[in-house]
């Protein structure tokens, strides 16, 4: 592997799982890889799972690992070809990147949307700026548009749990105060619309409809509570809306996953990223249920990790 961006860079993603999952009752086999190798992680944004997972997983291949928090520590970066930079940006992302990548064999790249300008989000210039201005492998750790480590960790999680040979997954938007990318649900759509093991449908109010690219031609149901009948697994997210760009079109919490709503399911568990508000994105007696699989799904980001690590060591050896 040379890059981790997306589904389809892992090649077939059930195979993946199913090899993610065989690392997963030994993960302390192969610190020989990661010897001398150094993984340098780059946060333009807040993390605590990816920052935390990544490097357990680094450790896990004895790796080194270098954090940079570079949206708060390093000099204000500069993307723009051709400026004069007489302006608040010190450092142009045509030496930062390079020269990060001097000091580490593998970058983790962490950076979100603005929000404000669809083309220049859905460009990836950051992400790309890294992938085609250094020769290492890049992982994104949470991109403007993807989240694919999350994604890949929902998928293990999935078929760690599921009880029947395909099971209905359900991806429903939620209200949140606040405008969030559509980096989780993309990512999550990307890596559901590849397996071959799942039956996944989108409910999100109109207006909220993802990105084609990602969602590929997969089933929208406008009625969350049709779309939660005899469902298996409900992973909820809130997101702002792609069409009307980084907007907020509905600010109530209607949306809201509950324990009436989680009784029209087949039984189902519950699924979030996380971080997740309670009592906005899902109620306290639903997260604090048996149902909710939230923390055993944030233990599969150190295997997604781990996986993507271990796949790109193996092919810098
Ligand atoms: C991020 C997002 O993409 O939705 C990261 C998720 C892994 N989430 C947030 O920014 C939540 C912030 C909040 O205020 O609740």
């Amino acid at each position: 592997m040379k890059k981790f961006t997306c589904a389809a860079d892992l090649g077939d993603v059930d195979i993946a799982v199913q090899k993610a999952l065989e690392m997963k009752k030994s993960p302390y086999s192969e610190k020989h890889l990661g010897e001398n190798k150094t993984i340098g992680l780059i946060f333009f944004n807040s993390s605590l799972r990816t920052r935390l997972s990544s490097q357990r997983a680094a450790q896990n291949l004895g790796a080194n690992v270098i954090v940079m928090n570079v949206g708060t520590d390093g000099w204000a970066l500069e993307y723009e070809d051709g400026v004069i930079m007489e302006g608040s940006t010190a450092e142009h992302i045509r030496e930062a990147a390079p020269v990060m990548a001097q000091y580490c064999d593998i970058l983790g790249v962490r950076s979100f949307p603005g929000l404000k300008d669809r083309d220049f989000d859905y460009s990836e210039r950051i992400l790309n700026s890294f992938i085609n201005l250094t020769g290492v492998p890049v992982v994104s750790l949470e991109s403007a548009t993807s989240h694919p480590l999350q994604a890949f960790a929902d998928l293990i999680t999935i078929e760690e749990h599921k009880k029947v040979e395909r099971p209905k997954v359900v991806l429903t938007w939620a209200g949140h105060p606040r405008a969030l990318p559509q980096s989780v649900p993309n990512g999550f759509c990307d890596f559901m619309t590849t397996s071959r093991n799942v039956d996944f449908v989108i409910t999100c109010p109109e207006g909220y409809e993802l990105c084609e690219d990602f969602t590929r031609g997969a089933r929208i149901e406008y009625c969350q509570e049709k779309a939660l009948e005899g469902a298996d697994f409900v992973y909820a997210k809130g997101w702002s809306s792609y069409r009307h760009y980084g907007q907020i079109l509905k600010k109530d919490y209607d949306w809201m996953i509950d324990s009436k709503k989680m009784a029209l399911t087949n039984n189902a568990k519950f699924m979030h990223c996380l971080p997740v508000r309670r009592n906005v994105i899902v109620s306290d007696d639903v997260l604090d249920s048996p149902s909710s699989i939230v923390i055993q799904e944030a233990k599969n980001r150190e295997t997604s990790a781990q996986y993507v690590f271990r796949e790109i060591l193996k092919a810098l050896k």
